[in-house]
């Protein structure tokens, strides 16, 4: 029996005009890698040209509204000598794979959406529901003050095998369970079509 759960059958969208922005935290590197493959693939599967998806990283998901915002605003700035990789760079801080991407393969229109993912894991204090909070919040403000798909790619978990399988890794029973990430990436692929048109 089809599942009650998820986003229903799945539609295609054509990717190959959008231009993805990712931002990911670190903290909870194992299960954070898997759903980044897990959204790099989807986008790959619409269409979507690697050259113009953008990864970047920050520390904590605590950073991810700050993060989403720069890169958006970065993506609009229009610099004739350095591209808007460039920019985004400048604006993001030296340690960034952003300058690895050729420029000239690079679209410098701004983004059609951004995936931010995070990985909470509730602790022993209320460090988790404060962060939770702030960045949910954060992350919707940005996406209607901005007029830009965010997609919401943070995982508020109460375990570690919780996050494994919805990083699609697997638990202890032996289930592999759902990578999220594949959700995300397609999420951003409609959200990006959608963005510049609906009709
Ligand atoms: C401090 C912290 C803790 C306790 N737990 C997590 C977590 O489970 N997931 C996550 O993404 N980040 C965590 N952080 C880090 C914060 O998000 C943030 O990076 C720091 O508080 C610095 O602002």
């Amino acid at each position: 029996m089809a599942s009650v759960k998820g986003p229903g059958a799945p539609k295609s969208y054509d990717g190959s005009a959008l231009r993805i922005g990712i931002i990911h935290a670190r903290w909870n590197t194992k299960i954070i890698d898997a759903l980044l493959q897990g959204a790099k693939s989807k986008l790959k599967e619409a269409g979507v040209k690697e050259e113009n998806v953008v990864v970047q990283s920050v520390p904590g998901s605590y950073e991810l509204p700050y993060a989403v915002k720069q890169l958006y605003s970065a993506s609009q700035i229009q610099s004739s000598s350095t591209g808007v990789v460039g920019a985004a760079a400048d604006l993001l801080g030296s340690a960034t794979d952003l300058t690895a991407l050729p420029t000239s393969k690079t679209s410098n229109s701004p983004f059609d959406a951004i995936i931010a993912i995070g990985v909470l894991i509730k602790g022993e204090t209320m460090h988790f529901e404060y962060i939770a909070d702030a960045v949910s919040h954060g992350l919707m403000r940005l996406q209607l003050d901005n007029n830009v798909p965010v997609i919401f790619g943070l995982l508020t978990l109460l375990s570690d095998e919780q996050g494994l399988m919805r990083a699609g890794i697997g638990g202890q029973d032996g289930k592999q369970g759902h990578n999220h990430g594949e959700d995300w990436g397609s999420a951003a692929v409609e959200l990006g079509v959608k963005r510049r048109g609906w009709v």
